[in-house]
């Protein structure tokens, strides 16, 4: 097989003690094997940007990461990616920033990703592009005469056609989108919204495969779900929940039950909802007190963009006012960290939970879903409550599904949970588990590499313009 070359924003350059942790680079773990590449920005920003990539080697895979100069990561990451894109494609219109000068430097950067990775591509390289930073990555890469096979993965929801009409200059992107030779997403519905954007904006027939035929390329688009590796993850929480940190939660809880939640602190992750739906649970359901301790593990994300920062203080005030109201001398309700912790502790806290809480107001997928089923004890599982706007309800319909905009419905949702009995949970688990099973990293890397290695010969029939799309 072709090198990979793998694009993102952020790379996860091992460190001494071993690769980290994080979700992507866990989920592409069997795409970069020996021999692979993975290309992005440092995360650094310098006074002076020269382009030139630098390269660490770490396992038979070259790590190569270019700095930004500030101007250019305030343009391209605060004001473009996660100012404009991030709340358009989560539904929050009334966030958008958007400015000319933040789309421009977005440009920009791109423009010099792909100047300093074309110096390093091989004629038969594969390269697969990830996520919302770097659409317009292939159309550059094209202008500089790159013409191997480049795929795009989005790894969070796309809109309706009437949202995303509202971003200034969007026939730009979606061209940009039209570069590529495969476009992946999480689930039919991001599929469906996109292909309808692209035609109200493009016009460009699409096949009843997907395959969008836009004027000298066919562009391949499909529906591939991100997973973890549930059976090693479902291992680690049987090893984690016997360490010191495990064992120091459980002897706090002093027998009560634990519900979990765990997020980058981002308003689309539906916290303040979550918090009232925790105070309407003791409001509403006071045999609970006493009974229960809610830890919310909330790791700080994207502090430079306002939005972000404006979060923190309406938690921590919301988290006062519960433990004021409802807490006992000897009983906090809500533990609230604004810190990430550890994967492996991570899975041993999962494990000791009653209750799972995942309630985005939108996600492209959400891997701490999977991640709490993957921990549970087959013998006494606890109960996953998902948000309906989470890519994870598509695949987990055995959660307690829940409208993350009603905080009653959580606060229902949690009752329900805390008081399931074990032959209920059981048969919910085991049938997420099943899906768990079919969902994991592996076999996203492997479909997607297969559809971008795999050029498909010829156009199947068109489907209808209008309405449903065939897939
Ligand atoms: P994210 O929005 O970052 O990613 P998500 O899928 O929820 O989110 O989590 C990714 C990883 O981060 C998980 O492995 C989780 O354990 C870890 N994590 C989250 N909060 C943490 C904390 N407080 N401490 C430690 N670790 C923490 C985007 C999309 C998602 C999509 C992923 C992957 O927004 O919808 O699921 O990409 O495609």
């Amino acid at each position: 097989m072709a090198r990979v070359v793998i694009v993102s924003n952020r790379v996860p350059i091992p460190n001494s003690r071993g690769p980290r942790a994080g979700g992507l680079a866990v989920a592409l773990k069997d795409a970069v094997k020996k021999g692979g590449l993975w290309f992005g920005w440092s995360g650094r920003t310098t006074t002076e940007t020269n382009g030139d990539a630098q390269i660490v080697r770490h396992d038979g895979v070259d790590y190569a990461t270019i700095d930004l100069s500030e101007s250019e990561y305030k343009k391209f990451y605060v004001g473009f990616a996660n100012g404009t894109l991030w709340p358009l494609l989560h539904f929050r219109l009334g966030l958008i920033e958007f400015r000319r000068e933040h789309l421009d430097g977005y440009r920009v950067v791109n423009d010099l990703f792909a100047q300093s990775l074309a110096k390093l591509l091989r004629p038969d390289d594969l390269i697969w592009v990830h996520d919302y930073h770097l659409i317009p990555l292939a159309a550059a890469l094209r202008k500089l005469g790159v013409t191997n096979r480049i795929g795009f993965f989005l790894h969070i929801p796309f809109v309706p056609s009437s949202v995303f009409a509202a971003l200034p200059r969007g026939d730009e992107l979606m061209n940009d989108f039209c570069a590529y030779d495969v476009i992946g997403f999480q689930t039919v519905e991001h599929h469906r919204d996109f292909l309808d954007s692209l035609r109200r904006i493009l016009r460009y027939p699409v096949d009843a495969n997907g395959m969008i035929l836009a004027p000298g390329r066919h562009v391949q688009s499909i529906v591939v779900p991100i997973g973890i590796d549930g059976v090693e993850f479902h291992k680690q929480a049987e090893q984690s929940v016997k360490s010191k940190n495990s064992r120091r939660l459980l002897d706090s809880l002093v027998g009560r039950h634990l519900m979990i939640g765990v997020d980058r602190l981002d308003y689309s992750k539906g916290l303040p909802n979550r918090f009232e739906a925790f105070n309407r649970l003791l409001t509403r359901f006071p045999e609970h007190k006493m009974n229960v301790s809610f830890l919310q593990i909330a790791a700080p994300s994207r502090e430079d963009v306002t939005e972000y920062a404006a979060l923190r203080p309406v938690l921590n005030r919301m988290a006062g006012d519960i433990n004021g109201r409802h807490g006992a001398f000897d009983w906090v309700p809500l533990r609230y960290m604004s810190q990430g912790l550890a994967r492996s502790t991570l899975a041993g806290f999962y494990r000791l939970a009653r209750v799972g809480v995942v309630t985005p107001l939108r996600d492209g997928m959400n891997l701490v879903a999977h991640e709490y089923v993957a921990a549970q004890d087959p013998d006494n599982p606890g109960v996953l409550i998902l948000s309906r706007f989470a890519g994870a309800a598509q695949y987990f319909e055995d959660a307690l599904i829940v409208n993350p905009y009603d905080p009653d419905d959580i606060a229902e949702a949690m009752h329900e949970a805390l008081l399931m009995p074990l032959d209920e949970r059981t048969r919910r688990y085991q049938s997420m588990f099943e899906r768990l099973r079919e969902l994991t990293a592996e076999s996203y890397c492997a479909t997607f590499l297969h559809a971008l290695e795999n050029e498909r010969a010829t156009p199947a029939q068109i489907a209808p313009s209008e309405g449903h799309v065939l897939i």
